[in-house]
C-alpha cells in the first residue's frame, strides 16, 4: 500500500464525554466536536470537508477525492455540500433530538426534541431527491466514489443501525448506491474504529 500520508492520531473518548470537558474545548475545539486536525503551525482545523480537503491537498499520489480539474472540484464540492446539508446534518439532528441523545450527552449538547420530525422530513426529502438523482450513476459525481460519497457513507454507514427510517428498500438507487459504497473495503475500514487498523505512535491514543 502507498503511503501518501503521515500525521499522529489520537482518539478522543466520546464515550465518556471527553469533548466535551474543559481541557478539550479550551485547547483544541471550543465547540466540543470531533474531528479536529492540528496542524504543523499550531492552528487547528475542524470541520470534516475542511480536514478532508486539507489532507486531500498534502498527500503525496494517489487520486484526488476532490478532482483534478475546476469543474470536477465545482462539482464534487457541489455534491459534498449538498449530502451534508440536505441528508447528513439534520439526519443527525433527528438522532439529537430523541432520549438516545438525551442520555448520551447528559446536558453537554443543546438538543432538540421540537425539531425532530422537521429534521427526519428534511432528510427524507433529501434523500427521496438523491434517489432521482442517482438514476444511471454508480457514484454521485461519477464513475469514481469521491469526497461527497464518502462524506456521505461515513455518516449514513455509521447511523444506520440508530435511524431506523434511513435506509428502505423502497429508495432503490440510494440503497443500491450504499451497498455499493458497503462492498469497497476502503469505506468499510473507514467504520472500524480508528486505532485497530492505523499504527499510532507510543502515548498518543487517550
Ligand atoms: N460540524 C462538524 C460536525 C462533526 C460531528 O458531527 N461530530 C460528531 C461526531 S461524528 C461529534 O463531535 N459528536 C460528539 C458531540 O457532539 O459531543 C463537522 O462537520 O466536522
Amino acid at each position: 500500500m502507498n503511503q501518501t500520508l503521515s500525521f499522529q492520531a489520537e482518539t478522543i473518548d466520546l464515550a465518556n464525554l471527553a469533548n466535551r470537558g474543559k481541557l478539550y474545548r479550551s485547547t483544541v475545539n471550543p465547540r466540543g466536536e470531533v474531528p479536529a486536525l492540528r496542524l504543523d503551525d499550531g492552528r487547528v482545523v475542524i470541520e470534516i470537508t475542511a480536514v478532508c480537503e486539507y489532507f486531500d491537498e498534502m498527500a503525496a499520489g494517489g487520486r484526488s477525492l476532490i478532482g483534478e480539474t475546476p469543474e470536477e472540484r465545482a462539482t464534487v464540492r457541489m455534491w459534498t455540500r449538498r449530502v451534508d446539508m440536505e441528508i447528513a446534518q439534520p439526519m443527525v439532528a433527528w438522532w439529537r433530538g430523541g432520549a438516545d441523545a438525551e442520555d448520551f450527552y447528559r446536558g453537554n449538547r443543546t438538543l432538540s426534541a421540537a425539531g425532530q420530525r422537521d429534521n427526519r422530513l428534511i432528510a427524507d426529502r433529501g434523500l427521496n431527491q438523491l434517489d432521482d438523482d442517482l438514476i444511471g450513476l454508480n457514484f454521485l459525481c461519477g464513475d469514481h466514489p469521491m469526497l461527497a460519497d464518502i462524506l456521505l457513507y461515513g455518516f449514513m454507514g455509521s447511523m444506520l443501525a440508530l435511524v431506523p427510517w434511513l435506509n428502505p428498500p423502497s429508495r432503490r438507487n440510494v440503497a443500491a448506491w450504499l451497498q455499493r459504497m458497503a462492498d469497497r473495503p476502503t469505506s468499510a475500514n473507514a467504520l472500524i474504529p480508528f486505532e485497530s487498523h492505523v499504527s499510532l505512535p507510543p502515548n498518543s491514543a487517550s
